[in-house]
């Protein structure tokens, strides 16, 4: 175990520090600055620390010498990173009376961080989790990512309907927190064509690159709770390099040398908004090879520089690939072992395939990367030579296993056949890794047994579970200063580096004192939040109403609108049934859709439309109110997880691979609503059924359901409650004078099939909200369930996700500073 550090801090030269940035860096001076230059010069005061130990870390022999876990992800959700850092640093409270000694409050400067948006959702906020994680275990990681010019789009609504911008995350400014590694900088090869040369009577396969550019690291400090480590999220940006392609010029293939010209300067442009649906475009390919190409460079110069041999590469260093996007990394390590370095085959995948896992995120089809094989071949001729190679020697082990098995072997190629051919990317991650894992129990269930039933059946010790995590620094310590200080108050200040003894809280679970002071602390959060809503949306908010929670990307699968049915059904009740009686609720949406996901724009739109009438509607006084808050990100769920009641997990079981919101928001004294689905198995199991409501069909019952033919109309027909609700969605209640124009959600639910099954579920879910409301009016009874979900998540820390894979799958051991 690691000693607890405090860090040696000097006020007065950070103050002049932050005064020397404000001058030199921002070219202003006291007097005149803004306060954001305050904020920029105070980051890149606090950055000048972390670069110290960011570089010292990398310089420890100890360090260098240990295996090391790189960690390769198109997305690192990160979040604002000062207050974070800070709070890592151990230096809150000090730089909170630095700054307010030159005349500023640390809070509103912290605000003016733009959110880092380089992720999607789930998986990349799970890689930023893991990122902290790592550093405050101290385990060795470096994290290999992409620094696009473009986070993901900023969301308005435009009369209801998203409206897309781009996300300059890094401002004209510049990002304080990050520092250029020109010296680090690689070149990424594109097109071209294979040539066959000998080198000492041995012939070997060399490509030719028809393009080439730079790939410039730019490092962020991820900074170890408490600890001096400090480990890199190293964010590659590609950059053109002239003569641009002197090759292709050279050749006469003039056009694609032009052609690379235009793409080049787009590599790093813009991250795609893609959530577990996959569009095939070129560019996005030459992300996930630029990105991978880049990282695996980077890795064996370390592994080189650190006196290594390359056998030794499985030892040393261990490459987590975060789903399929940087699988195109197997066949660079392959070709770089045997064309640049002049292994054998078999040499070089008893190295590659010893050094490679993968995480599997999702069982949707639809989000099941395939390449098409022209494609790949036309971008990267040597690569595409090596997988029909790993194929090849693949599909002998298929026939040994299954002789005369066509069938088997049409199903686990690498390639599918058919009039345009495409690579499998799972397939190739799972042939060429030691380890695989899904992300939750259920899920990893599902991977062995739907998903790749003959990969296990070849490879039974291949396939993992590690269940994910949430880092508790950000999602607790940081984000809800309220209720940490009541749980440090009980159980002392070692909680957020040790998660489970959360559990010590538990025994004041029906102390009347303690649930008054939870209470009070979850009041105090709804009131921020219904402050941020008031001055941003100017919709008026009551913090004795439940504050009902769906914050997540928006999909189908989700199933937002099956809670907008539930809003649908509270609504009608109330201007319907004189006897009907409810808690006041606010039902909180935070989402964005892809921009080409149509019905999730227009499940969006529904919702809007929905809100505007209901919280306006002077016949149901104020008892429901819908708010939709636009530009869902980091730093706005740090404000309504907090303020959460309820906390929405409702997908269809067996399509969620886990979730983590459903984890923060529990963590944060919320209890769930769910369904049998992803962690929410397992977060049931740790808080025990009586502090959960779990409704709806299970794995298996939406199997029976769907064998059975499922038609929604039996639904419909069946129950007047759900009739009444959906026929809202026909008339003009909600665009006065155009009726219809909700039309495509209710379709989607009736003639458009109900693909994930919300009317089967409805009623089991109207019955599991009946039965929250009627606990919220036993406010004891609803704080001694809040309390021991708190109390009990403590497994769902990421740093237990971390110990699980590294005891399981890395192997690796912590190294202190
Ligand atoms: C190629 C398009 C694409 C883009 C992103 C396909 C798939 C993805 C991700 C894998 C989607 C994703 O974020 N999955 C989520 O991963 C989380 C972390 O493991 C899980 O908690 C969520 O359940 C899962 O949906």
């Amino acid at each position: 175990m690691k000693p607890t550090q405090q860090k040696q801090f000097d006020k007065a030269s950070f103050q002049d520090s932050v005064k020397k940035h404000l001058s030199a860096t921002y070219a202003t001076t006291i007097e005149t600055a803004s306060e954001r230059q305050w904020y920029l010069a105070m980051g890149r005061a606090l950055a000048e620390l972390t670069t110290f130990d960011l570089l010292a870390t990398e310089a420890d022999e100890r360090i260098k010498k240990a295996k090391s876990v790189n960690y390769l992800s198109l997305e690192f959700l990160i979040g604002r990173l000062t207050g974070n850092n800070l709070i890592s640093m151990g230096l809150y409270e000090q730089i909170t009376e630095a700054m307010a000694e030159l005349g500023h409050n640390l809070t509103d400067l912290l605000e003016e961080e733009r959110d880092p948006s380089l992720g999607n959702g789930g998986l990349g906020r799970l890689a930023a989790c893991f990122m902290d994680s790592c550093a405050a275990q101290e385990y060795p990681t470096v994290g290999y990512g992409l620094h696009y010019e473009y986070g993901l789009f900023k969301q308005s609504f435009k009369d209801g309907r998203q409206q897309e911008a781009p996300d300059a995350w890094s401002g004209v400014e510049g990002y304080p927190w990050e520092v250029a590694r020109p010296e680090l900088a690689q070149e990424i090869g594109f097109y071209g064509h294979v040539e066959v040369v000998s080198e000492n009577g041995k012939e070997v396969r060399k490509w030719v690159p028809g393009m080439t550019v730079k790939a410039m690291p730019w490092d962020l400090p991820i900074v170890g709770y408490e600890s001096n480590t400090v480990y890199p999220l190293r964010l590659w940006e590609c950059k053109a390099i002239a003569p641009f392609s002197l090759a292709s010029f050279n050749n006469g293939d003039y056009f694609e040398a032009q052609h690379a010209l235009i793409d080049a300067g787009n590599i790093t442009k813009v991250l795609y908004p893609n959530d577990n649906h996959e569009k095939g475009k070129t560019l996005r390919l030459m992300q996930q090879y630029f990105h991978s190409a880049a990282s695996v460079r980077d890795i064996l110069r370390r592994h080189e520089a650190a006196g290594y041999t390359l056998a030794s590469l499985p030892k040393q260093e261990t490459i987590q690939l975060n789903d399929t996007h940087p699988t195109i990394a197997i066949p660079e390590l392959m070709r770089i072992l045997m064309d640049e370095k002049g292994m054998s085959w078999d040499d070089a995948w008893a190295i590659s395939s010893k050094t490679f896992a993968y995480t599997n995120h999702t069982l949707l089809p639809e989000a099941l990367e395939t390449w098409p094989e022209s494609l790949i071949q036309r971008l990267l001729p040597r690569h595409m030579e090596i997988i029909f190679e790993i194929n090849h020697r693949f599909l002998q082990e298929v026939r040994a296993m299954w002789p005369g098995d066509g069938e088997k072997q049409a199903k686990l190629s690498i390639i599918q056949e058919g009039f345009h051919r495409m690579v499998r990317m799972a397939n190739l991650c799972v042939i060429g890794s030691y380890a695989v894992n899904g992300v939750a129990a259920l899920h990893s269930q599902l991977v062995k047994k739907d998903l790749f039933p003959e990969f296990d059946a070849m490879y039974p010790t291949r396939l993992h579970n590690v269940t994910n995590g949430i880092t508790p620094r950000r999602w607790l310590k940081f984000c809800n200063p309220g209720l940490s200080a009541l749980i440090t108050e009980k159980i002392g200040n070692e909680w957020p580096a040790k998660l489970e003894q959360l559990e010590g809280i538990a025994q004041f679970a029906d102390d009347a004192e303690f649930q008054k002071e939870y209470m009070a602390v979850k009041k105090q959060n709804k009131q921020r939040l219904a402050d941020w809503v008031s001055d941003n949306m100017g919709i008026e908010l009551d913090t004795n109403a439940i504050f009902d929670v769906q914050i997540k990307r928006l999909h189908e699968y989700k199933r937002q609108h099956l809670d907008l049915l539930h809003v649908l059904a509270l609504y009608h009740r109330l201007l319907k049934d004189p006897s009907f009686d409810m808690v006041p609720r606010v039902v909180f949406f935070a989402a964005k859709a892809a921009p080409g996901y149509h019905l999730a724009k227009e499940i969006i739109f529904a919702i809007n439309k929905i809100a505007e009438k209901v919280n306006n509607d002077p016949r149901i006084g104020g008892k429901l109110k819908v708010v939709f808050i636009p530009d869902y990100r980091v730093s706005m769920a740090e404000i309504i997880i907090p303020a959460a009641d309820v906390s929405q997990q409702i997908s269809m079981a067996g399509k969620e691979a886990s979730g983590t919101g459903n984890m923060k928001m529990a963590l944060n004294g919320a209890l769930t609503i769910g369904t049998m689905d992803g962690a929410n198995v397992e977060i049931r199991e740790e808080v025990g059924d009586d502090n959960i409501y779990i409704f709806g069909l299970d794995v298996d019952g939406v199997k029976r359901v769907k064998a059975a033919g499922y038609n929604p109309y039996d639904y419909y027909n069946a129950d007047p409650l759900l009739k009444s609700s959906l026929d809202l969605l026909l008339g003009d209640e909600f665009t006065p004078g155009k009726p219809g124009l909700l039309r495509a959600t209710y379709d989607s639910l009736l003639d458009g099939g109900d693909p994930y099954l919300c009317l089967a579920d409805f009623a089991s879910y109207v019955e599991a909200h009946e039965a929250m409301d009627a606990q919220y009016r036993d406010q004891a009874g609803w704080a001694k369930k809040a309390i021991l979900n708190t109390a009990l998540v403590g497994k769902f820390s990421s740093d237990r996700s971390i110990r699980d894979y590294v005891n399981n799958i890395w192997k690796l051991e912590a190294v202190s500073r």
